[in-house]
């Protein structure tokens, strides 16, 4: 059975001041090409279909259209909800898709109802697992703790549970979105390890023949059976090394060591390439080496030690595409005049208000309780503004 892996499309999300929905409209129509020439047997999407819980119209038109092609190609399509997605909004009329053959799976109730295909060599059961927010759904699931570990180890119990009861040589897939250890992340995921450990140990998913993994942008392998296809898009300038694919998978026939996988990677279209350039501006100006990236999307990272005039319209002058302008001068020793955005880079909510109480009262740390109060105030806020969403 041969199945395509894809995530993270992030429909309406733009890149700095550049709207993406042409970049987004020409991935999708690679995508169903692509279902066409190698005649996939199934799609998986798994999670961040759009970039906010409401989209802007636009992007909902694009997605509806990308239902329709895909249910006109006829190729079974099984997508789950992300955490940048409304569960809720996203699953409005998925009963009804479902008669399509679009499987949209937003709830946590349906993580033991596989959509189940089939092939030459028999059954395969793909489970679609949403977006679990731990706060939220751990007294559903009956997770026996806190966390991203106990709630999704707790939907894989039901999963396995499930498959255990399908005929033998069953196969399985399971579509997830999630932080699973060992994955390197970038700038353009949302963080969602406020009120604990994120990342989830990839044994959580053992017993399944193939794992489709959304949430981080990079493609990445962590086990040859448990892979991210990553975004089909650069999203941030940390993306401007990665190249954006999709995941080819081939699933073979069932084993005692489980379905033989093979993967191959498939280019999505860039709609153009990034650049990040540093230096003094007149040294970017001139440098002829920089000649090739004269028409990409530049970060450009000034060193001069005093602020030029008018650093953008210089750079536009070479760059015409110049999205954002960083100043990191030449300084030598402890700088007291290093940007504040510079000082909270790399740092979590948590650091940045310990470090405040700390200033505010005189450089006294917080100690053990303190930090616990802060640590479920975070905790509340966010599963606040998560009920919110859902309508709880
Ligand atoms: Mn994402």
């Amino acid at each position: 059975m041969r199945l395509l892996h894809t995530s993270d499309w992030h429909l309406g999300r733009s890149f700095h001041r550049v709207g993406l929905l042409g970049a987004q409209a020409a991935f999708l129509d690679r995508l169903v090409a692509t279902v066409h020439e190698h005649r996939v047997d199934a799609v998986l999407v798994a999670g961040d279909v759009y970039d906010r819980a409401v989209p802007p119209l636009p992007a909902v038109e694009l997605f509806d259209t990308a239902l329709h092609r895909l249910a006109e190609a006829g190729v079974p399509t099984v997508m789950i909800s992300g955490n940048h997605d409304s569960a809720r909004r996203l699953g409005v009329g998925a009963g009804l898709i479902e008669r399509a053959g679009i499987h949209l799976r937003t709830d946590p109730a349906g993580i033991g109802t596989p959509v189940v295909l089939g092939d030459d060599h028999g059954d395969v059961a793909l489970y679609g697992l949403p977006y679990l927010e731990p706060a939220l759904v751990r007294e559903q699931l009956g997770a026996e703790k806190a966390g991203h570990e106990a709630v999704l180890g707790a939907a894989m119990d039901r999963v396995r549970a499930d498959l255990a009861a399908r005929p033998a040589g069953t196969r399985s897939v399971v579509l997830a979105h999630a932080f699973v250890a060992g994955g390197a992340p970038s700038d353009s995921e949302r963080d969602i390890t406020v009120g604990g450990v994120a990342a989830v140990p990839v044994g959580v998913f053992d017993g399944v023949d193939y794992v489709a993994l959304g949430h981080l942008h990079g493609s990445q392998t962590l086990t040859p059976r448990v892979r991210y296809s990553g975004s089909p898009l650069a999203y941030s300038f940390s993306e401007a090394d990665h190249r954006k694919t999709m995941w080819l998978i081939e699933l073979g026939p069932g084993g005692p060591d489980g379905a033989v996988v093979t993967a191959e990677r498939l280019d999505c279209p860039v709609p153009r390439p990034l650049a990040r350039i540093r230096g003094r501006l007149d040294d970017l100006l001139d440098d002829p080496a920089l000649t090739p990236h004269e028409q990409a999307w530049v970060e450009a990272t000034l060193t001069d030690p005093v602020r030029p005039a008018e650093p953008m319209a210089r750079l536009t002058g070479r760059f015409p595409h110049t999205l954002n302008l960083v100043f990191d001068p030449d300084r030598t020793g402890d700088d007291p005049a290093a940007s504040y955005a510079q000082r909270l880079r790399d740092r979590t909510d948590q650091q940045i208000a310990e470090d405040f109480v700390a200033h505010v009262r005189g450089g006294a740390a917080l100690d053990g309780a303190e930090r616990t109060v802060l640590h479920g105030a975070f905790d509340d806020v966010r599963v606040d503004t998560a009920e919110r969403e859902v309508g709880r």
